[in-house]
Parts: structure tokens; C-alpha cells; sequence
């Protein structure tokens, strides 16, 4: 008998609103066979130069550059991906695609539309489910806030933008939940996650969708 493939959740949002936390969290309660990636991957080399950037005011490198980086970074990681779902392994990811594109889009330069920015995410497999995590009070107070480039209230609300025009562009209301966690207990944010999740269909076969 062939044994389904498992399930891909993914948890996205801006910088700060728990996704780490939620996901750690996720994995625990899927229990064993359960595999957790998060995004960017620091671990690789291509991971290490993003580490670099992102850490490090004073590392140049062409916006485009960047942004490849980090497309590369998600396709050193789709084998693998692939491989854990067709064992019935379930994989969770913090962040992927949706952040790619919408914290470069974001930075608005000239000919880094939205477009440009996803087009080198074609191909890549796509989660059954997307969690948006979205916390309508101001995220700045929260430790650590601020070490990181993007990191500033300013830069944030235009990658919300972003995040909501590729929503449209990639007709994600079949597969995309926005979660609201404003105000909410990291319990409470833990136990709405967990019941969207068991209303995902487990998918019973072995194909996948991709991001077309
Ligand atoms: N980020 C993340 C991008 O700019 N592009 C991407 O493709 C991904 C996956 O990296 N501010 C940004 C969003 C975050 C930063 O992520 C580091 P995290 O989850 O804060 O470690
Ligand atoms: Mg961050």
C-alpha cells in the first residue's frame, strides 16, 4: 500500500509576529515525522553570505543579487523538501516564497517589480497550506527589533503591501489562512493554528503543486 505523501504548512508574516515561536510549536504537536525548515536556511554557504547581509550594514551587494540568494537558497532546499513529503514526512517551513518576493518588491527599484521578483521562484513546490500571521499592533517593542536591515516600521508596511499583492496574483484563497494574532497568547495563537491545520485534506497521492 502506498502511504500518502505528507502535508507542507508553511507559516509567513512581517518580522516579529511569533512565526518562529508557532512553528516550533506546529512541529511538537504533528509529533515525530515531522521536519521543520526555516527560511532563510543560514547553514548553507549561499545561507552564510544572506546571514552576512542581513547582519552586516556595511556588506554591499546589488538588491538583485540579494534577492537571487535567496531564491537559491529555497531551491538548495526543494529536493529535499520534496523527498521528506514523499516519505509522509510532514514539513513545515517559516518563511519562504511570500517573504522572497515581498521584502525585494518592497525596497521598490526600479525594474525589481513584483514579477521580476517571483519569477525566479517559478517552479518551486508550493505549501497546501499558508498561515499569514498578522499582528495589527506595532511589532517595534518586541526584543531584538531593529538588528536586522529590513527591520523598521516603515520598511515593514510596505512589504505588508507586497504581501497582499501577491495574495491576489497567486489566487492563494484556496490554500492561504490569515491568522490574526493581535492581542492573542502564544497559546491562543498555537490552538487557532492547530485547528486550521487539522482542517487541511491530507493530500493522497504523490504529486505537488508548484508556484506557476
Ligand atoms: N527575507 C527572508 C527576505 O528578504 N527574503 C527571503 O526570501 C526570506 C526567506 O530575511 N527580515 C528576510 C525577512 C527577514 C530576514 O528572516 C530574516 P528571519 O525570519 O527574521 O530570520
Ligand atoms: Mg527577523
Amino acid at each position: 500500500m502506498s502511504k500518502n505523501r505528507g502535508k507542507l504548512i508553511l507559516i509567513e508574516g512581517l518580522d516579529r509576529t511569533g512565526k518562529s515561536t508557532q512553528c516550533e510549536l506546529l512541529r511538537q504537536q504533528f509529533g515525530e515525522s515531522t521536519t521543520l525548515l526555516k527560511f532563510p536556511d543560514r547553514s548553507t554557504a549561499i545561507g552564510q553570505q544572506i546571514n552576512q547581509y542581513l547582519t552586516d550594514p556595511s556588506y554591499k551587494l546589488p538588491d538583485q543579487a540579494v534577492h537571487l540568494l535567496f531564491s537559491a537558497n529555497r531551491w538548495e532546499r526543494n529536493d529535499y523538501i520534496r523527498n521528506k513529503l514523499l516519505m509522509g514526512d510532514n514539513v513545515i517551513m517559516d518563511r519562504y516564497v511570500y517573504s522572497g518576493v515581498a521584502y525585494s518588491a518592497a525596497k521598490g527599484i526600479e525594474g525589481m517589480d513584483l514579477e521580476w521578483c517571483y519569477s525566479c521562484d517559478r517552479g518551486l513546490v508550493r505549501p497546501d497550506l499558508t498561515l499569514f500571521l498578522v499582528n495589527h499592533e506595532s511589532n517595534d517593542t518586541r526584543e531584538g527589533f531593529g538588528e536586522e536591515r529590513y527591520e523598521n516600521n516603515s520598511f515593514q508596511e510596505k512589504v505588508r503591501e507586497q504581501f497582499y499583492k501577491l495574495f491576489e496574483k497567486l489566487d492563494s484563497q484556496n490554500d492561504l489562512v490569515i491568522v490574526d494574532v493581535t492581542g492573542c497568547t502564544i497559546d491562543q495563537v498555537s490552538k487557532k493554528i492547530w485547528t486550521i491545520v487539522q482542517d487541511t485534506k491530507q493530500i493522497p497521492s504523490t504529486t505537488f503543486k508548484l508556484f506557476e
